[in-house]
């Protein structure tokens, strides 16, 4: 017998949803940062193994921010939930188990949701690793069993892979029987163009500072690939809805731009195992945030 599913990884911006799926795929398909509101888009990892394929569909984290980028990012939380076979709701035990108060403002917004999906549903409580002892994440375990009977609960760590395994067990049993829909060697769904955008993005929330890498959006505009020189030639768009935030974009003397470029160039180059020449500019494109064509044109919402 053979399994085929869709999981969707739920939850609250921050919890480690991205980390999660990068850890079983073993390989970062989706970006990662220290800072809310990281993942955009839903972003699927394909895990195989000799008898099941499970596709993870990564989603943004669920706020209750408006706008209509915002708007778009909800969508496709929910739109994965209605596609997917599975729930996994992740939520960031560590943070929890020092501020309390946090969990309901935080779980409020999906509660209701995940519930109206009538999908099953497996909570991970995340990031163990910071608790010196795991007795602290107690009141958040009781909680998700009060809002989530029945649901299956694991305090894991995503990070360090902790507690992983016995997740993905869990998960195996409620993916349905199916034969694989994907090669065994393809990992995402998602194109390279893509990826290689979305690595800018992740170094941009790395090296701005405040609410800067929040009006940002990067676009790949023009893309060659000349194998007989083994490099990739791309130019990609910065794009911010700030007039004022331009300049710190660039940096001193483009510095800032000039360590994106480096580190983004690189990560790029390993993925697609080719040299990179990067181009990147900076353009302000006012209330980008607003604009569905555009927002379109960036694979938000579905
Ligand atoms: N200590 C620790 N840190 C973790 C763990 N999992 C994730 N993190 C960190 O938490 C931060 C957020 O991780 P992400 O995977 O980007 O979280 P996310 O849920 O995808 O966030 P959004 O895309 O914003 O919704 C990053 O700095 C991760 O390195 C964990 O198990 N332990
Ligand atoms: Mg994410």
């Amino acid at each position: 017998m053979h399994k085929f599913g869709m999981v969707a990884l739920i939850g609250p911006p921050n919890a480690g949803k991205s980390t999660l799926m990068n850890q079983y795929l073993g390989q970062k398909i989706a970006i990662v940062s220290p800072r809310p509101q990281t993942t955009r888009n839903r972003i699927s990892g394909i895990l195989t193994t000799d008898d099941a394929q499970v596709v993870f569909l990564d989603t943004p984290g669920i706020h209750r921010l408006r706008g209509r980028m915002n708007r778009f990012l909800l969508e496709s939380a929910w739109n994965a939930m209605a596609t997917a076979d599975m729930v996994v709701v992740m939520l960031d035990g560590a943070l929890y188990a020092s501020k309390p108060h946090l969990l309901e403002k935080e779980i409020a917004p999906l509660v209701k949701p995940v519930d109206q999906a009538g999908r099953p549903v497996i909570v991970a409580i995340n990031k163990a690793d910071r608790l010196k002892e795991k007795a602290q994440l107690l009141p958040v375990l009781e909680r998700a069993a009060e809002l989530w009977p029945g649901a299956e609960i694991f305090p894991i760590s995503a990070l360090k892979g902790k507690g992983t395994d016995a997740l993905l067990s869990k998960i195996m049993e409620h993916v349905p029987d199916g034969p694989p829909m994907y090669p065994e060697d393809q990992i995402s769904t998602v194109p390279l163009r893509f990826m290689a955008s979305e690595i800018i993005r992740e170094k941009l929330f790395y090296h701005l500072r405040q609410e800067l890498p929040y009006s940002t959006a990067v676009e790949i505009e023009a893309w060659e690939e000349q194998p007989e020189e083994d490099r990739t030639i791309i130019n990609a768009v910065i794009y911010t809805s700030q007039k004022n935030h331009k300049g710190m974009i660039i940096g001193k003397q483009g510095e800032t731009l000039k360590s994106v470029g480096t580190q983004a160039r690189k990560e790029i180059a390993e993925l697609l195992g080719t040299r990179v020449h990067l181009e990147l500019w900076v353009k302000v494109r006012s209330g980008w945030t607003e604009d569905p064509g555009f927002l379109r044109a960036l694979g938000l919402g579905d």
